[in-house]
């Protein structure tokens, strides 16, 4: 399974981000998985509509930035969805067998309309870092992740940018510049500006993530490296290389 992590610092809107990108891909038939880092994120997660189904919270250990056993916590989450998928096959088939019954003693059937409909399993997962020392120095979420997106509040700091050792956005598959509607506008320009000096390669996306401004092209963007075959490829190449 594919993993997009959504890096950057501590409230720059990486839940948010998060959550838009879960409904965006939803939108065009995946179903994700969301992997927060801590109980901070569940509120902004079920605000975007992620099904409680398809939510899991795996804190990292302290000073790290994701997850060290992702797999282990994406197998956990993918069994609780089985395991349930499971008890509503059961109940399909105990309460056909109580209709036959019914039937024999002329008693009226009983609907299978209570019972839920069996949950479709994720094809993707989005993993929410916690953010560490200014947010964009993990290398461990770079390595993690098959698309990496960064988050960069439209007012950060110019010297934040510009410290060494950013990987997460020197990296960085994706940059997204959130909260531009309460920023002033010279600043968020500065910012972008200054984002596309330093890293001239970079796919820029100024948004306003709580109300889902300028997310579809982020999500676009998304998708297509999700089915993108060169991209593809060179991951069928990595885990034959793991095998
Ligand atoms: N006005 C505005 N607020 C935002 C935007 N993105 C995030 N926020 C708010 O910023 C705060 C932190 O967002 P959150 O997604 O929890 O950030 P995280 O700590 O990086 O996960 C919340 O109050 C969000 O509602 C944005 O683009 N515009
Ligand atoms: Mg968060």
């Amino acid at each position: 399974m594919k993993k997009i992590v959504i890096a950057g610092r501590n409230d720059s809107g990486k839940s948010t981000v998060l959550g838009e990108i879960y409904r965006g891909l939803k939108n065009r038939n995946f179903q994700p998985l969301a992997v927060g880092s801590g109980v901070q994120d569940e509120k902004p997660y079920l605000l975007k509509g992620i099904e409680h189904i398809y939510l899991t919270i795996a804190p990292p250990n302290p000073g790290e930035d994701v997850v060290r056993d992702i797999d282990r916590v994406i197998r956990n989450a993918v069994n609780v969805i089985r395991e349930k998928n499971n008890l509503i096959q059961h109940a399909r088939r105990a309460l056909d067998e109580l209709n036959k019954v019914r039937s024999v003693l002329e008693l009226g059937h009983l609907s299978q309309k209570d019972i839920p409909k069996m949950a479709t399993l994720p094809d993707v997962v989005l993993i929410e870092a916690v953010g560490i020392n200014d947010g964009y120095k993990s290398k461990e979420t770079r390595e993690m992740a098959d698309i990496l997106i960064s988050v960069v509040p439209a007012d950060i700091k110019n010297e934040i940018i510009m410290e060494p050792g950013n990987v997460l956005l020197d990296q960085a598959d994706i940059i997204v510049v959130t909260k531009i509607d309460i920023v002033p506008r010279n600043v968020t320009q500065t910012t972008v500006k200054l984002l596309q000096r330093i890293f001239p390669h970079k796919l820029v996306f100024p948004v306003v993530a709580t109300d889902g401004v300028h997310m579809d092209m982020v999500v676009d963007e998304v998708v297509r490296r999700l089915t993108d075959p060169v991209l593809l490829l060179e991951q069928q190449e990595d885990s034959q290389a793991e095998n």
